[in-house]
This record gives C-alpha cells, structure tokens and sequence, in this order.
C-alpha cells in the first residue's frame, strides 16, 4: 500500500501524478472501510479526498496552516498526518476526534465542529502573522453549506478589508446536509455553467506557460482584467477577494498546479472547487444526504440500515400534526431538515418550512420577526447550536416575550460527536433569560401534550429531548398537559429523586420496589413547581439528576429555588462536572458521570438512604 508509506505531508512531495491518483483511491477505501465500523461523516470525506491531497502535496503543514470548517470532512487529512495507526479509533472513546483538534495534531489548525468558524480564525492568524513577521500560508476550507453562515459571510468582509495573504477553498457540493439553501447557491450553479470559460482559460493558460513563464505573469495580470468583466456580478470581487474558479474539486493533477500557482499570491484568494458529495461510492453518491453522517454500516449491504423511532421522529408527526389545524405554524431550521425529522413536515407544510441555511442567529431572528408578525414560529434547533443564538434569543424574542417555541433537540450527551456537539449547556444558558419557560418531556406522548400547549403559552418556550430513539406515541392522541407542574411518579419515605427526561428511567430503576426513595418527573425546569419542591423537600432529601452540566443547571435552580423558599433539607446533585466530556457512548459517559440508576443508588447510599435490600437484610 502506497498510502502506509506516508507517515506525514512531506512524503507526499516526491510522489509522481499517477502515485497521487492511487493514493486518492486508498485514502477512500480506508474512510470507507473504517467509517462502515465506526460510523462518521463519510460523504462530506470522500468528497474533499483530492483536495486534501493536493493541498498537503502543495502547502508544508503544520508550518503552513491548513484550516478546515466544521472538521467533518477531513478524514483524508487525519490519514495523511501521521495518524493512520490510529484511524480505526475515530469517534471511539478515547480516540481521534471526528473532526479537527489543535490538541491531537499539530496538523489540526483549529477545534472546530461547529461551521462557519474557519475564516475568521484564518482572518486572526493572519493578523497574528502578520504583526510577528512571520511568513507562513494560510489556507482556509470551506463548504458550500458553511458559507451560509453569518460568521463565514462577516469575516470574508474583514478579509476582503484588510487584504491579507490567504487562500480559502470553497468546497461547493451543492449541499449542507440536505441540498444547500440561499441565493449565493444560486448563483454558484450560474457560475459552474460559466465554467467552459474557465476551461477554456485554462487550456490557453497551459500552453503560455510551457512558453513562457514570463508571458504567463503578464497573461495571468491581463486575466485578472478579464475576470474582472466576465465577472463583473461576482460578489466576491466586490469583497476585494481574488476569485478563480470554479475548478473541477477532483481532478488532482489541477488542482495541484492551480494550488502552486495561487499559494504565493498576495492579498485573499477565493478559489472555488466543485465536487461531489459521496465521490467515489456510488450510494453514497447517489443519497448524499444519508451518507452526510453515517451510522455503522454492513460494507456487503451498506443499504440495509437498521432504523428505529427517534425523538426528532415524534417531534416531526406531532408538529406536522399541530400545523394542519393550526395555520399560523411555522417552522424554521438553520440547516437541519433531515436530523430535526422534519422531512415529512417540510413537504406537507412547504410554505410554512423555513430552512435559513447554517445560520441559527437568523433563525431565532426570524421566528421574531414571525412572531411579531403574528405567526407562530417554531425553531427547531440542536441545544448545541442553540448555542450561536443566545442573543438572539435574549435580545429578539424574550425581551417582547414573544410566543417563539423553541425544540430544543439533541440535549444531554449525543455520544460520537463529542464536546463540540454535546447539548449540555441549553439549561444553564436559556434559564437566566428573563421569562423563558423551560420543560423536557418524559416521553413522545408527553411532548405532543408540551407542544400544544407551548404553542399557547405567552413569552418564549424551550422544549427540550435528547438525541435517539424513543417509543412512538399512540396515534393521534392530544393528551392535556398541566403547564408548570410536575408528576410524582413514585411516592417515597426518605427521599425524593427529581429527574427529567433522559434521567427519569435511571430514576425509576434506582427506586424500583423501595418505598423510601420517591421519584418525580421534574419536567418544568423554569418556572420550578415550587409546590411539588416543597412537599419533596419535606422528606428531608432530595437528589437532582440532569444530563447537563451542573453548573447553572437543573440541580442549580433546585438549590437557588429552595434557599428562596427557606428550605434546607440535605440536597445532592448528580450532573456533569465543570469541564468537557469527550467523546463516547452516551451510557457510559452517564455511568462515568455517576447520573445513572447505579450512580443514584450510590448517592443515595451516601446520603444516608439505606437500599430496600439492606434494609431487608437487618443493615
Ligand atoms: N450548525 C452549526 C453552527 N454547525 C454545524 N456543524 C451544524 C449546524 C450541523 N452540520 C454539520 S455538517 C453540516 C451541518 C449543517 C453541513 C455542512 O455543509 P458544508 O460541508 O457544505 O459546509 P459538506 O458536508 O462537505 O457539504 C455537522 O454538525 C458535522
Ligand atoms: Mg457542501
């Protein structure tokens, strides 16, 4: 294998055209065999394979700093940088990241995992080297679907200002997850049928330079004249970027010599790639919206995918649902049609279906708006990229308290993505907001009945459920939810366990068949039933258990409610520690965490609560 002879960047230098193109075909097999194992975003990976190539053949990683938005399509990066004995532990516990990190490789320019960040961290490199004298190249990759975002768009601007030496490579498939949205997409596919213009640059290019090199500077100047007219509508000319493109993204040999030539260029240069999400494996081609992020899959059946009910599921039938008789529903998405289950809803809703791009600050901003133009806006959103919209929330909808329903999905650990993707910060964030209400449905049943009701709340509402599968609700029931209040599930003597959602099974298990221990489904998180804390407070225990962190979380508004009321009875809190929790199996990751039923036993234990067992034996 010519692939096991590379042990980092430099030794791709001296590889031949042809050595480049076998080495292309094996970094594929080696995503493809691995991810089929471990799961991860193969489609994203296969597609930028010969970018990754020839950036590394033509740029000196780590001293040049190659930035990649998002991470998730860099597989073929992390092979060629020393870390192929350690491939088959992606996304594992304890193993490579799924995406970039400064921490793993000296190679990995930027933590990322969240898009639209590479740019305006190539924007401060550049500063940063540029105040030090230092002389490096910066080259930033960015997706099509990246692009759409806010932060991406901002620092172009800044960019295009401060005219610093850099190169960003727009990876443009045509799709985020699903197929891309917004008007610079549109006009990428205006410029991709311009491209016979370019290829035909380009072979007058070649032949001026085999004359000579000289003649081609001056050809290359009196291009960049013509460029300027063929291009007069190119909004990037207008953000003083340098465009060229678009480029066929896997014809490496190209690629390879476009890249020498534009990486000592001065000022910014947008090069524009196009290429195929999937390239190289047909199902993955030809359904790149499945294979964006894959689950484990049979490399003798890749089709054949076990699937089950999820939360993003019942979420999607019960808005679908509430829409068809409720016709000011709206929903937006920033970008996330497939894993918010709102594809069914998207079809039959098209009008009310608002995918913003990768763009949550515009989606909160846009439920506003909605909301006081007299929709009903529901976002549904990841609490991980909830994150990128606090002020949105904050300064757009709660300050007016606008009925604005947020479904806040993918809350609590969501396992192989890691730190960057965990939803474990919505609590703490969206409980200081003034006004904000704050539930977590115990089940499917129970999310229809918050949902409904949300809707008719006044002010803001956060519903919030994790990332997997859950038990379908029966068909088309509409049970009533008493806002606010919580449910004893289990009297107890001794102790209460308040838990919610995620937590409230491991509750239930620690308590089974002990009648000290009380168990309620604590499912409003703002406002607190104070008269359900009260009456647990009264058995002298409580213990709070939460997948969130516990700093400003469920166990936190618990502790702050009870010294408000004057209550002291012996409390512990069972949560995530003050500091990120890595990669995993979201069970194991609990198990760790001590917010499991074995982790309840013990705190229970350590409270003084003895177990029915022991009791039972005289202990
Ligand atoms: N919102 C934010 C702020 N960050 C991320 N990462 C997402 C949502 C979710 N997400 C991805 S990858 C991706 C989205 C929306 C599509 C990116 O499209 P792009 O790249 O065109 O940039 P491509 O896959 O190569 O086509 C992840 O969470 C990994
Ligand atoms: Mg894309």
């Amino acid at each position: 294998m010519l692939l096991s002879r590379i042990k980092g960047p430099e030794d791709l230098k001296e590889l031949s055209g042809e050595e480049l193109e076998l080495l292309a075909e094996e970094l594929r097999s080696e995503i493809i065999r691995v991810t089929a194992r471990t799961g991860g975003h193969l489609a994203s990976s296969l597609g930028a394979v010969e970018l990754i190539i020839a950036l590394h053949r033509v740029f000196d990683s780590p001293r040049d700093r190659i930035l990649f938005d998002v991470g998730h399509q860099a597989y073929a990066h992390k092979l060629l940088t020393g870390r192929q004995e350690k491939f088959d532990s992606i996304r594992q516990p304890g193993g490579l990241s799924g995406f970039t990190k400064v921490s793993e490789s000296p190679h990995d320019a930027i933590t990322v995992g969240h898009a639209s960040t590479s740019l305006a961290n190539a924007l401060g490199m550049a500063v940063a080297r540029d105040l030090q004298g230092a002389d490096y190249k910066i080259a930033a990759v960015i997706g099509d679907g990246a692009l759409t975002g806010g932060m991406a768009l901002a620092a172009l601007n800044k960019i295009g200002e401060l005219g610093k030496d850099m190169l960003i490579v727009l990876n443009d498939n045509e799709m985020s997850i699903s197929p891309n949205v917004g008007a610079l997409a549109g006009y990428f596919k205006t410029l991709q049928v311009q491209r016979w213009v370019q290829d035909a640059e380009k072979l007058g290019k070649g032949l001026l330079e085999r004359i000579s090199p000289r003649l081609f500077d001056l050809a290359d100047r009196a291009k960049e004249a013509t460029k300027m007219i063929l291009h007069q509508d190119n909004p990037f000319y207008a953000w003083n970027l340098r465009y060229v493109g678009p480029v066929d993204g896997h014809d490496l040999k190209g690629l390879v010599y476009l890249l020498e030539r534009l990486k000592d260029l001065s000022g910014p240069t947008l090069l524009h790639v196009v290429t195929t999400k999937g390239k190289g494996y047909k199902v993955a081609e030809e359904d790149p919206t499945s294979w964006h992020g894959a689950s484990p899959f049979s490399l003798e059946a890749p089709l054949a995918k076990k699937s089950r009910y999820t939360w993003s599921a019942a979420f999607g039938d019960a808005v679908t649902e509430l829409a068809d008789r409720e016709e000011k529903l709206v929903v937006v998405t920033p970008a996330m049609r497939e894993g918010s289950g709102l594809v069914r809803f998207s079809q039959t809703h098209p009008e009310r279906f608002l995918d913003v791009g990768i763009a949550e600050d515009v989606a909160v901003t846009t439920a506003a708006g909605l909301a006081l133009a007299g929709m009903k806006p529901v976002v549904a959103i990841y609490s991980t990229f909830l994150q990128r919209a606090v002020d949105q929330v904050i300064h757009d909808v709660a300050i007016e308290k606008l009925n604005v329903v947020f479904a806040v999905d993918r809350a609590g650990l969501v396992g192989a993505d890691g730190p960057t993707h965990h939803g474990v910060f919505d609590l703490a964030l969206l409980r200081a907001v003034p006004g904000m209400q704050i539930a977590a449905p115990k089940d499917a049943l129970e999310m229809r009945a918050m949902l409904r009701a949300a809707l008719r709340q006044s002010g803001p509402v956060a519903l919030r459920w994790p990332r997997g599968g859950v038990e379908p609700a029966i068909d088309g029931a509409w049970p009533e939810c008493s806002w606010g209040s919580w449910q004893v599930l289990k009297e107890g003597g001794e102790v209460y366990v308040l838990a919610f959602g995620k937590t409230l099974p491991y509750a239930l298990a620690a308590a089974a068949d002990d009648p000290r221990i009380g168990v309620i489904n604590a499912r409003f998180i703002k406002p607190i039933d104070k008269n359900a804390l009260s009456r647990a407070a009264a058995s002298g225990r409580i213990l709070t258990v939460e997948d969130h962190q516990l700093t400003g979380g469920f166990g936190a508004a618990v502790l702050e409610e009870l010294q408000d009321l004057g209550l002291k009875p012996q409390l512990r809190r069972l949560g995530l520690p003050d500091r990120f929790t890595e990669q995993g199996d979201v069970a194991q990751l609990h198990a760790r965490a001590g917010i499991d039923a074995a982790g309840i036993r013990k705190a229970l234990a350590e409270m003084g609560v003895t177990s029915a067992a022991a009791v039972r034996r005289g202990g």
